[in-house]
């Protein structure tokens, strides 16, 4: 980011009867282009993320983790428990203070920050309790911290619980699901929370995701920000709903705003639902929501993963996966990725395994999903930390639900969310040469351990997109091998005396020559007889065995003599493959 005065003139302008907030000190959004993928760890423990960004997060170039809400709060399995706070000591399911400290200098040193998620608006909704640290509560009263007056008792609904959000006083002075609502327009518990969240940033934490946003006035966060040590990035939640007086370009001037029209758009384009397709996602800043510089995007979080907001990993035909390679590599926003557990259909079901997270190589293990290390999200990371601020160029819809588009001349990625294959030569802005897809793997020392493809010296790529699949290149990732995606026009001139009523075709072992199925061999034309042409798309610099068939009137085939015929196609260019019969 880097809050131009222009946007502190826009919120200024927006936030009509509230005080504008360009006195106050602006908070860092993570920097643009350099490692500014977040991962969210849900319900993750504080001993297990530190191992896994030593292991993972910080080799695989992630720039944050963010962690569960570190304060006590109630007892219970369910993993909303996180979300009702009694205290600020720092002990949690998740691990003590101890814990939350070791956690941030380990991730810190393998390069990776941490986001706390912090919870401003409210504590509890029981009547009373003991918290998870022994501290004992009741729905207003948390000894020593805060008493009756410390709560809006707003008056305007039974129980002051928030129904009506087209009021703007009740959905931030009213009680969200019967939690607790903070005064966090009175000055004690403005300091009393900034004091939290400076408490969270003396141990080193690089950032803060703000819980309930939406449900405090933005003059109200906006003090308590202004409050912060340093410059921590500040994500807030604010969800946006239809024709609510609360909006999130309100927010906008106190640091990034989770972009939950975003979440939606992606649901809905990526399932063809309501009208929407991925065509429709090219430009994000003209959409109506906070600016791209401004939004902190997520093809799901927590809570849509379980209330169908969003996709999830549930969700058919590969859509969750296509629509985080689409948020990786498209500029708009600040990508959070989430990082899961199975099970998430039972709305109230807490984390697996003691909260410990673990994974397998590329996968999760012991419930855990670990959509942070599956090979395209990876690989996308890598893209994006490759491509940096690079515009978007070359932006191409095949149909409705295939795009491509390349990243200045750094990257480029083709996404075809089509229930056929996408076929096609691509105009990119990449440099001539060799590159493994990281979609489908990576470049290790040269050689791709997924497929490859090639780049001509006029930019262009003959490429092969399978159906509900994505290919993504970048210059940080060359090399060849692996499976070629890339195809190369190869021509074939077959001599050969025929009668009339007898035809010659191509039949061969890949499946563009029919894998040897007679009913599925190409067709030649006589065009100079006896020579007999066609021109096939093939896999590029890929090794297949052919042999041209004719087949009689009587519907009857006479093969060519054994052996096979071989070839093998160059890695780029085209191919003349001159044969007679035999
Ligand atoms: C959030 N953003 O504004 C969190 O992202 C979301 O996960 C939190 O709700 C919510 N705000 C409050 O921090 C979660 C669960 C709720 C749960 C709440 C408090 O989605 O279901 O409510 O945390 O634990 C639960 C019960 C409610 C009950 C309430 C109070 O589900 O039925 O009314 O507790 O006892
Ligand atoms: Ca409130």
């Amino acid at each position: 980011m880097k809050l131009s005065s222009l946007v502190c003139v826009l919120f200024w302008i927006l936030s009509l009867g509230f005080s504008p907030l360009c006195s106050s000190r602006v908070h860092e959004r993570a920097p643009a282009g350099d490692k500014d993928v977040i991962i969210q760890m849900f319900e993750w423990n504080w001993d297990s993320i530190a191992a896994e960004c030593t292991s993972f997060i910080g080799p695989a170039g992630y720039g944050f983790v963010q962690a569960s809400p570190a304060q006590e709060h109630i007892t219970g399995d369910q993993w909303w428990t996180d979300y009702q706070p009694v205290s600020y000591i720092l002990t949690s399911k998740r691990g003590d203070r101890a814990q939350y400290q070791n956690m941030i200098n380990t991730c810190r040193a393998a390069g990776v920050g941490v986001i706390a998620d912090t919870i401003w608006n409210h504590m509890s909704g029981l009547d009373s309790g003991v918290g998870v640290a022994g501290s004992s509560f009741t729905h207003y009263n948390y000894p020593g911290i805060y008493d009756n007056s410390s709560f809006h008792h707003c008056g305007l609904e039974p129980d002051d619980t928030i129904v009506n959000y087209d009021n703007r006083l009740e959905v931030q002075t009213c009680q969200l699901d019967g939690l607790a609502d903070l005064a966090t327009d009175t000055e004690p518990i403005r300091e009393r929370l900034a004091a939290y969240a400076n408490d969270l940033i003396s141990l080193g934490v690089s950032g803060l995701r703000l819980d309930a946003a939406k449900h405090m006035a933005a003059t109200d966060v906006a003090n308590m920000t202004s409050r912060l040590v340093g410059t921590p990035y500040v994500t807030q939640e604010v969800i946006w709903g239809a024709g609510e007086p609360i909006q999130p370009s309100e927010y906008i001037g106190i640091g990034d705003v989770m972009e939950f029209r975003y979440t939606t758009a992606l649901l809905n384009s990526f399932l063809g639902s309501n009208g929407a397709n991925i065509s429709g996602l090219q430009d994000l800043d003209d959409q109506g929501w906070v600016p791209g510089d401004l939004a902190n995007v997520f093809v799901a979080d927590h809570d849509t993963e379980r209330n169908q907001g969003s996709l999830n990993a549930n969700s058919p035909s590969n859509t969750y996966l296509l629509a985080h390679i689409f948020s990786l590599a498209h500029p708009f926003g600040t990508p959070t990725v989430l990082s899961s557990y199975v099970g998430f259909t039972d709305s109230d079901l807490g984390a697996p395994n003691g909260n410990s997270g673990t994974c397998s190589e590329n996968g999760g293990s012991d419930g855990w999903i670990c959509q942070h290390r599956w090979t395209a999200i990876v690989g996308m990371v890598g893209f994006r930390n490759e491509v940096g601020a690079a515009s978007m160029t070359n932006w191409v819809s095949a149909s409705s639900q295939q795009i491509a588009f390349g990243r200045g001349s750094a990257g480029f990625v083709a996404i075809n969310n089509a229930d056929s294959t996408w076929t096609t030569t691509f105009e990119t802005s990449m440099p001539e040469g060799s590159y493994c897809d990281v979609v489908s793997g990576s470049s290790v020392a040269g050689i791709c351990s997924g497929y490859s493809f090639t780049v001509s010296s006029d930019g262009t790529s003959n490429v092969v997109v399978p159906a509900r699949t994505a290919i993504a290149i970048h210059t940080g990732a060359q090399g060849s091998g692996g499976t070629s995606v890339s195809t190369v026009a190869v021509s074939f001139q077959e001599t050969a005396t025929t009668t009339f009523g007898e035809n010659i075709f191509l039949v061969g072992s890949v499946p563009q020559l029919g894998s040897w199925d007679t009913t599925q061999a190409i067709g030649l034309s006589p065009t100079n007889y006896p020579t007999w042409t066609v021109t096939v798309g093939l896999p590029a610099g890929t090794t297949f065995e052919y042999k041209f068939i004719r087949k009689e009137t009587d519907g009857s085939v006479v093969w060519e003599s054994d052996p096979n015929r071989s070839d093998t196609t160059p890695s780029s260019g085209t191919q003349t493959v001159v044969t007679t019969w035999r």
